[in-house]
């Protein structure tokens, strides 16, 4: 059994534009009232990314998480993020269109076409998310709880701690260099490192380095992964002997928003 936080922890995964489900799956949770303000006091609530693409109003949830960290920051509570592949996808695309990286063959206008970018998404953007969702961490630690994305070791590339990783992010989509905004892109858009029987030990790998006792991610639908239908799922899926919580349950797909309170008690497990 994990410690308990000191504050209580809960995580969210990919929104993926659907706004409404969102604010329903909070309410039931008791952190937002029925007009969507924050009613979660001392809560830390951490998204974990890809609030854009594939769904109907992808800056409504930027707005709305917008908010909800202004409100929360009033009440000693925390609403953040840590930044998802299609974030990097929708901002490359705003910055560079449809021109090509070095090779000739990548460009982020072919990879947001590709991936379920939104007209509506692209032209609702201001300064103001560009500047908010460019500054959120690749990586955070959240007691014993190593928070991230995507299911991929790939983080490890850009720095040995938390600080390193997310400064090497930040600098690479300060600057215009096309090639390491794509780099970005498509090492946060890897997936499954923790799956295959190397899975536990590459989790511990990366626990033992950035710290922390369980890695949470979104990215990879737990229905795809089991066979199943996303309406199927009920509650985010441990792996990986425990090291790992996949907490995307597929939201675009029909799959339910999943509101998770750390530390996640494994019913099977009891
Ligand atoms: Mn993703």
């Amino acid at each position: 059994m994990r410690e308990r936080q000191d504050r209580p922890l809960y995580a969210v995964g990919d929104i993926h534009g659907h706004r409404d489900e969102l604010v329903a799956a909070l309410r039931e949770t008791g952190l937002v009232d029925d007009a969507g303000d924050w009613t979660g006091q001392d809560v830390d609530l951490w998204f974990m990314g890809d609030f854009v693409d594939r769904g109907p109003d992808g800056i409504g949830v930027i707005d709305l998480v917008m908010r909800l960290a202004e409100q929360a920051r009033e009440s000693a509570g925390t609403v953040d993020s840590v930044l998802g592949n299609h974030e990097v996808l929708m901002l490359g695309y705003h910055r560079f269109g449809d021109t090509s990286d070095a090779t000739g063959l990548h460009s982020f206008g072919l990879s947001w076409l590709r991936n379920g970018g939104q007209e509506s998404d692209q032209a609702g953007l201001t300064d103001e998310h560009i500047e908010w969702l460019r500054t959120r961490p690749a990586v955070t630690r959240q007691g014993e709880h190593l928070l991230m994305h995507a299911d991929t070791t790939g983080y490890l590339d850009w720095g040995a701690t938390i600080d390193e990783i997310n400064a090497t992010v930040a600098g690479q989509l300060t600057g215009d260099d096309l090639d390491q905004w794509f780099t970005v892109w498509r090492t946060m858009t890897a997936r499954h490192a923790f799956r295959d029987n190397h899975g536990q030990a590459e989790a511990e790998r990366m626990l033992g380095v950035l710290g922390g006792e369980q890695i949470v991610h979104g990215h990879s639908i737990i229905a795809e992964w089991l066979g199943v239908d996303p309406k199927a799922i009920t509650g985010p899926m441990p792996y990986a002997g425990d090291r790992v919580l996949g907490i995307d349950g597929g939201l675009y797909d029909g799959g339910p928003c999943l509101v998770v309170e750390l530390p996640y008690a494994d019913p099977a497990a009891s």
